[in-house]
């Protein structure tokens, strides 16, 4: 059993994230991803997001490429998170390029090409202006 670890907001559920889940899900057996709490993103990314944290795990359990949603709050949980839920491959988009190679001597650390021209911020500023 291959088990794929990757880890988001995944505020304002979109083709983007569907496109990594699905290709997370692909280099494995089963994937588990790990949602930042609202606390998290707001505290530690600056981040306020418009879905919260309840809808959000609800709409990754809901989708097909998922196996297991966990809580992300803290940016050290990640070694922890690997060996109990033995990983074999941490993925992120390559707008993470590099930030967790400290993780490659726990298990495969890949970067995937994020999908071009969508972001929960672009939907964001779409969604103001009308
Ligand atoms: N993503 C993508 N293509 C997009 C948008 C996002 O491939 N057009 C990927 C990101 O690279 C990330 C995942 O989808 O791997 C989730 O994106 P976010 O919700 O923006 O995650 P982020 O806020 O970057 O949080 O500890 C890591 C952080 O929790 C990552």
């Amino acid at each position: 059993m291959k088990t794929v670890i990757t880890y988001g907001t995944f505020d304002l559920f979109h083709v983007g994230h569907v496109n990594l889940l699905k290709r997370a899900r692909e280099l494995g057996d089963r994937l588990v991803v790990a949602v930042s709490t609202d606390e998290f993103n707001l505290q530690e990314k600056n981040k306020t997001t418009i879905v919260p944290y309840e809808h959000r795990v609800k709409v990754l359990e809901s989708c097909r490429y998922v196996d297991l949603v966990i809580p992300e709050s803290s940016w050290s949980q990640k070694e922890r998170d690997i060996l109990e839920y033995q990983i074999d491959t941490f993925v992120m988009g390559d707008d993470w390029e590099g930030k967790f190679d400290e993780l490659k001597t726990l298990c495969n650390v890949v970067y995937l090409p994020r999908t071009k021209n969508i972001s929960s911020t672009a939907i964001k500023q779409a969604v103001a202006v009308i």
